[in-house]
């Protein structure tokens, strides 16, 4: 399947610097036997969205190839949770501050037919995620990684149109940030 993955940190964690936090489990991930990365966007910095009142966030998409014989779509979310915990997450605040977030953004099947969970995990994953159509953090950073990217029947590029222009200024590229695998 082709799956398309949203990273986000805002706490330093034991690297101390969240893009480190990123960077280390792209990597982990990308040297995961059955996932290969297809594209990556640019580092950026995101404004907080939703809970505002915390410290401006690293945000960054990979796309990859995942061999459906040795992942599931829960397999492969398991596997990105997996990582969560190697940044040491903790969950306190819904949206708040956190050292690594890992979202299955989309999945699709080999033929590129977008997949939708239709409550067969329950609470657990949810594809399409059901924020990612609003998020310029999302976004933004998947069409740089997947230009001709669509979500559901709509282009990537007409949700970004249609996400408030100050939430999409609030998504800046660091370019000179060397972080996909
Ligand atoms: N994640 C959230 C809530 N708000 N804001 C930004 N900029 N980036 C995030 O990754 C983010 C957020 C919950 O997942
Ligand atoms: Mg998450
Ligand atoms: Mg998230």
């Amino acid at each position: 399947m082709k799956a398309v993955l949203a990273f986000g940190a805002n706490l330093p964690g034991d690297l101390g610097d969240p893009a480190a936090q990123i960077t280390r489990a792209a990597a982990n991930l990308a040297g995961t036997d059955g996932i290969t990365v297809t594209a990556a966007s640019a580092m950026y910095a995101t404004d907080p969205w939703g809970v505002t009142d915390q410290d401006e966030f690293r945000n960054s998409v990979l796309c990859l190839d995942v061999d459906d014989a040795r992942f599931s779509p829960l397999d492969l979310l398991h596997r990105c949770q997996e990582e969560e915990r190697a940044a040491r997450r903790v969950r306190d605040r819904h949206w708040g501050p956190r050292t690594l977030d890992v979202d299955v953004v989309r999945l699709a099947d080999a033929a590129g037919v977008e997949l939708t969970s239709d409550g067969r995990w329950g609470e657990e994953l949810i594809v399409p995620h059901p924020w990612a159509h609003a998020r310029a953090f999302v976004l933004v950073p998947w069409q740089d990684a997947e230009p001709a990217a669509t979500l559901g029947s709509v282009a990537v590029a007409d949700l970004i149109a249609a996400c408030p222009a100050g939430e999409v200024a609030g998504v800046r590229a660091l370019p000179d940030v060397a972080w996909a695998p």
